[in-house]
């Protein structure tokens, strides 16, 4: 008994010798790049889609170390969490603003501790310009122009009112604000366009379904309803349910929803007739994201945008095999 401790204790000084002389681990390649990351949080399928392509773009195998944080549709909660960053000295911070105004103080604050801060999906107020390295993301004015422009071409021979009722997202977002533009100003400049109501729906499928339950369950007796103009997929699926429940006939005899984003869900909804047209909004952005913090790492000094290239899509363009083989 005494030998076997005496073989244990003998083996055990061998091995922590052997530790002792061993070179201490080199760490595999170069130091990771730290993003700190402020996410508005999960209101639509868009963002989760966006969520999810930043995930899959700086991970610990790209040479990245991720801070993801979710301000939960707050601003003062993505602030909260760009301050942190700066706390913990991140290389880079990625922030997607819930809106355009309300960010000179933070982004000073980053300006300040040398961070460099990449805008994705929105935008800040332009005069913050010289605030943020490069933004990536949609020109959304562009986007309601092209379903305005869609709308004017089947409208163009409606001999009397198009009546609209229009479901904004999140007020001040410039998703929201793009999209919004593009219709007011089509609203302007066609005569017989009659703009019913402009509801509040912020980007999501139950605050939607609740505005125009309410506006519908309003509406003068026996008002028609032309084009249904929703700023995202997720306010498309609450207006549909508002407006089925009611009876209303949707898509070529009926009804024509106007939908933004192009998830699987809304182009589903699209195939089946229930949306007329729907208009893309790229979500998947984490690969911009990293190409254009390599380039700066390698000193190259980024555009100040980089917009996604975006498409429309009508029913008869629609297979379930083409939305199978989309990426969200
Ligand atoms: C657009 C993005 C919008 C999407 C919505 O880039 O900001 O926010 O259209 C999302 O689905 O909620």
């Amino acid at each position: 008994m005494k030998r076997n401790l005496l073989w244990a204790l003998l083996a055990l000084l061998l091995l922590s010798a052997c530790a002792a002389g061993r070179e201490p681990e080199e760490p595999s390649g170069p130091p990771l790049i730290t993003i700190g990351l402020s996410q508005i949080g999960a209101e639509s399928d868009w963002r989760v889609a966006n969520s999810e392509s930043m995930k899959e773009a700086f991970t610990e195998e790209n040479g990245y170390r991720l801070l993801f944080d979710d301000a939960r549709q707050m601003q003062e909660n993505q602030i909260t969490a760009v301050r942190k960053f700066i706390q913990q000295r991140v290389d880079y911070i990625v922030l997607m603003p819930i809106s355009e105004t309300g960010w000179e103080g933070v982004l000073q604050e980053a300006r300040n501790a040398g961070i460099p801060v990449i805008l994705a999906d929105r935008m800040v107020d332009a005069e913050l310009e010289g605030l943020y390295a490069a933004h990536i993301g949609s020109d959304f004015r562009a986007e309601g122009e092209l379903a305005v422009r869609w709308m004017e071409e089947r409208y163009q021979d409606a001999e009397g009112p198009v009546n609209i009722i229009h479901i904004q997202g999140t007020y001040g977002s410039t998703a929201q604000l793009g999209r919004t533009a593009a219709l007011e100003a089509a609203v302007e400049r066609n005569g017989n366009w009659n703009l019913l109501a402009q509801l509040d729906g912020d980007f999501t499928q139950a605050k939607t379904y609740e505005v125009m339950r309410d506006c519908l369950d309003n509406l003068p007796v026996g008002q028609g309803i032309d084009i249904v103009y929703c700023e995202n997929d997720n306010e498309a699926f609450g207006a549909i349910q508002a407006l089925e429940e009611r009876g209303y006939v949707l898509g070529e005899d009926g009804v024509a929803v106007i939908s933004f984003d192009a998830t699987r869900n809304g182009l589903r909804s699209c195939m089946e007739g229930k949306i007329a047209l729907v208009v893309e909004c790229d979500p998947l952005l984490g690969p911009l994201a990293a190409r254009v913090i390599q380039g700066m790492e390698r000193g190259e000094p980024p555009e100040e945008h980089y917009y996604a290239q975006e498409r429309i899509f009508t029913p008869d363009m629609l297979t379930e095999e083409l939305i199978q083989a989309r990426e969200y």
